[in-house]
């Protein structure tokens, strides 16, 4: 990776399909058995909190069962050997990427396994006592919710994110549909600063156009080919 300094790595549900954890949008996918109006909204939680409780209750175990694959494994190796700046911004919920062993890594879609105070702003770990009776360890509202970026909401940390792709010489998109903003975005604000662009992905994607280069296979596969 010659000529390279600064590395922005975005992944999406792709990128841990192969440990076992289903994406949204492939036929099989999340939004075949739920829609998103009722459970990735702020208004499904007003209106049916036990719904989008039980919804993400699943989504817990599911991570907490996952094991890391050859691609978060690969881009911790990265991430450890890389002595510039690198920033892995993934889309994804599950704690994948640092099981694996990465550092720099930034939820931009927040975490299942974390939980969010909408009365004192505090951040927990999600205790299985919190699905019963949801009671802030801090304040003691009612008021925990799932720490999860949904539709209409602003995504975490977004100034850093376009800081980081300002200032990016690689920008490399992994297991992502590009269906959804503003990470959809991301590829031609980098290209826009001058980045080099590439895209690894199981079949190609709504944003391919925009990449100078679209290499298509299994995460698995096409991360540890690039990474080593
Ligand atoms: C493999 C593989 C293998 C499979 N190997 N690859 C009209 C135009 C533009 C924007 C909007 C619009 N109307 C509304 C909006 C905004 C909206 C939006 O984008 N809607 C679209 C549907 C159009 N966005 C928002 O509301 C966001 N907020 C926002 O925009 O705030 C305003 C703002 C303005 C300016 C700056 C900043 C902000 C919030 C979006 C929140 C997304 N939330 C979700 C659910 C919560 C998290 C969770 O429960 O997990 O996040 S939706 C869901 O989609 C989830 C994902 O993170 C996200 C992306 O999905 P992803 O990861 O791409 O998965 P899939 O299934 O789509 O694709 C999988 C890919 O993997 C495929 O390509 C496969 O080929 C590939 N693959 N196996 C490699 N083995």
């Amino acid at each position: 990776m010659a000529n390279i300094r600064n590395i922005v790595i975005l992944t999406g549900a792709g990128i841990s399909a192969e440990s076992g954890l289903r994406t949204f949008r492939a036929e099989d996918g999340l939004w075949e058995d739920h829609r998103v109006e009722d459970v990735a909204t702020p208004e499904a939680f007003i209106r049916d909190p036990d719904l989008v409780q039980r919804f993400y209750d699943a989504r817990r175990a599911g991570v907490q069962e996952a094991q890391p694959n050859p691609a978060h494994e690969a881009l911790a190796r990265l991430d450890s050997q890389w002595d510039d700046e690198l920033l892995i911004v993934t889309q994804n919920i599950d704690d994948l990427h640092e099981r694996a062993g990465a550092g720099r890594v930034l939820h931009m879609h927040g975490e299942a396994l974390s939980a969010w105070c909408t009365a004192c702003n505090a951040r927990h770990r999600w205790l299985a006592t919190l699905a019963d009776g949801p009671a802030c360890p801090s304040c003691g509202t009612a008021a925990m919710r799932p720490d999860i970026v949904w539709f209409g909401e602003m995504p975490y940390r977004m100034e850093e994110i376009f800081a980081a792709l300002a200032r990016a010489d690689l920008f490399v998109s992994i297991g992502t549909s590009g269906a959804v903003y503003p990470a959809a975005g991301f590829v031609q604000q980098a290209g826009a600063h001058g980045a080099r662009t590439m895209e690894l992905n199981l079949d190609r994607s709504q944003g391919s156009h925009w990449f100078d280069d679209t290499r298509l296979g299994p995460a698995s596969v096409l991360v540890p080919q690039w990474v080593d």
